[in-house]
């Protein structure tokens, strides 16, 4: 099928993702949607994410200057599940009550109930990207979740664990998503590394990067774990460049934290808000875009095995106006499979 397909030619209507050709059976790298976002807390719209990169994707470059033809391993993304689409509407109408409430629900019976509806969701939920993760894994695929927000990876990085005895978590984000069962909810998108940490032992490292919003309880937290869990907080880094640090010696610290095994999680707002401006909760300062795919060559070129990947808390602008969002998100998806794919010794570099 690839020797019909002109990579230089704009992307076909009926293509794939990135204008691409592919049949799953064809694909080394197979995207997961989870178009969910039950426990947003603030500004909406990332179950829209999956499908919002989709359509940008078309308009990104198959060439690569570094990984020369990523798309040649065959990539792939799957459909929408009507299942979860359904989950993520009914959680999201029970969920959105408790959180106008704050989470402060004890003397409220009725929403007690909800909440357990909720949190029973969001296990189900875990499960169905659990299988459909594990499906690939058998299948000599790679895995990359497309979410939705940030508590989507859990159930992937479960059947990662089935897998990899050891592995380290590389985390782009502006928050420390540590919080235990945030506004009550267990599977809340800012308790995401506090489920891994908790749930996951086989995460033998955490190394979290442009972390710049943390509550106190959640520096204690990470700091309990001692050397399983590494903090680059954003400030830290902004005062080494501010004073002349380059970016390569603070990445090569970063990268010497991980273990050979690594699953990447980048939560969007972990760059510049000016790059994901609707995302769901900006924070300013953070990652220009630059420097997060340079850390990930300088993950890639340490030798290190990228082993799957999530890409979350895309979401694209409500009025429709722009397509920035989408468009930063589906190209950092492409250097995130490039690498993952150079990594794996399935892709070269120039
Ligand atoms: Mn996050």
């Amino acid at each position: 099928m690839i020797s019909i397909f002109n990579p230089n030619s704009a992307a076909s209507k009926d293509s794939g993702i990135f204008g691409l050709p592919f049949r799953i059976s064809e694909s080394s790298l197979v995207y997961i949607p989870v178009p969910w976002e039950v426990t947003t807390s603030y500004g909406g719209g990332t179950s829209k994410g999956p499908k919002a990169i989709f359509k940008a994707s078309h308009q990104v470059d198959l060439f690569d200057w570094d990984v020369l033809r990523p798309y040649e391993c065959g990539l792939y993304l799957k459909k929408e599940s009507p299942e979860v689409l359904r989950w993520n509407q009914l959680g999201k109408e029970k969920a959105h009550l408790i959180i106008e409430k704050g989470g402060d629900i004890s003397d409220e019976p009725g929403l007690q109930a909800h909440l357990q509806e909720v949190n029973a969701l969001g296990a189900l939920l875990n499960d169905w990207v659990r299988k459909e993760t594990l499906a690939l894994l058998k299948n000599n695929q790679i895995p990359a979740i497309l979410g939705g927000d940030h508590s989507v990876p859990f159930g992937a990085l479960q059947a990662v664990a089935e897998f990899h005895p050891q592995f380290g978590i590389l985390h782009f984000d502006a928050h420390s998503d540590t919080r235990k069962a945030y506004e009550g909810f267990t599977w809340s998108h800012a308790s995401i590394m506090h489920n891994v940490l908790e749930g996951i032992p086989q995460v033998s490292k955490l190394v979290q990067v442009g972390i710049r919003d943390f509550c106190e309880e959640e520096l204690n937290y990470c700091q309990s774990k001692g050397n399983r869990v590494k903090t680059f907080f954003d400030s830290q880094i902004q005062s080494q460049k501010a004073e002349g640090q380059h970016w390569k010696t603070i990445c090569d610290e970063i990268v010497r934290e991980l273990p050979q095994k690594v699953w990447i999680s980048f939560d969007i707002d972990g760059l510049d808000p000016k790059l994901c401006p609707h995302t769901g909760t900006p924070v300013p300062s953070g990652l220009e875009f630059s420097e997060a795919t340079y850390l990930l060559k300088a993950l890639a070129l340490s030798k290190r095995q990228i082993i799957g990947f999530d890409l979350n808390e895309v979401a694209p602008d409500p009025q429709e106006q722009s397509e920035w969002d989408a468009n930063v998100a589906a190209r950092l998806l492409y250097k995130l499979t490039a690498w993952t794919l150079y990594s794996q010794g399935k892709a070269r570099l120039r």
